[in-house]
């Protein structure tokens, strides 16, 4: 089976799976679509936030957050660290995905299977069935943090599903359109919750508002998001 359209997936949440075999945590009502393409699983993460946590905090002493640099000159607010095959990075040349941490020339961290399982377990939720993530870049939004409107265009095939997992402190995510003049949607996005964007989604600029002063047992003051990709 190949991806299905939102609207067939969503129902999927809504009937089949609630009745039938899926674990809870895939049949809830709280699950909605965004627009075609884009569901929002709310707490989708939340029986695995244990070893979400520890594995975050490996792959940060293997390869610690830093602030890199954009094309244009500045200092990126997020803080950012990648684990995988290939991790997104930025600097005053432009973006690439690469297979080496630039900081120290050492290969990314391996992805951890918590964060993979997760990944594939979303997707397949919604009917990608065999999304296999070869690339995750670990944001870290400290109070203050944002990330302006883009679009995600540095991966090689658009038919692959993305998959982001929230964790820590809320944000309100921005969710425009195709062109970047569109007024985005603000949807608050919470500890736990998952979202896959897919099929028409896929390439809609999106970012992250201002992130707020408050505190969340899982990170502190912080926001964690995991974004889950094929890069290659
Ligand atoms: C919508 N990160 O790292 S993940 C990014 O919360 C990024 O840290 C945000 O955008 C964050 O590039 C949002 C959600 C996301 C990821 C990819 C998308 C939303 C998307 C691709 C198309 C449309
Ligand atoms: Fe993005």
């Amino acid at each position: 089976m190949g991806p299905r359209g939102a609207a067939a997936a969503a129902s999927v949440i809504a009937t089949s799976t609630r009745e039938l075999f899926a674990p809870a945590h895939v049949a809830d009502d709280r699950h909605f679509e965004l627009c075609e393409g884009a569901v929002v699983l709310r707490g989708f993460a939340l029986p695995f936030e244990r070893a979400l946590g520890l594995a975050v905090r490996e792959v940060a002493s293997a390869a610690p957050f830093r602030h890199m640099q954009t094309p244009g000159g500045y200092t990126m607010s997020v803080a950012m660290t990648n684990c995988g095959a290939y991790g997104w990075v930025s600097d005053t040349r432009g973006y690439c995905y690469s297979p080496t941490d630039p900081d120290t020339g050492a290969p990314w961290p391996e992805m951890p299977s918590a964060f993979a399982e997760l990944a594939r377990g979303a997707a397949a939720a919604l009917g990608f069935t065999d999304f296999v993530p070869d690339a995750c870049l670990v944001n870290r939004y400290d109070p203050g943090a944002r990330l302006t409107l883009h679009q995600d265009k540095d991966e090689r095939d658009f038919r692959e599903p993305i998959v982001s997992v929230s964790l820590g402190v809320p944000a309100v995510f921005l969710f425009g359109g195709l062109k970047r003049k569109d007024r985005p949607q603000r949807v608050p996005l919470e500890h736990g919750d998952v979202v896959v964007w897919g099929g028409p989604a896929r390439l809609r600029y999106h970012g992250v508002a201002k992130l707020d002063e408050s505190r969340h047992p899982f990170a502190g003051n912080a926001r964690i998001n995991l974004t889950l990709r094929r890069a290659r």
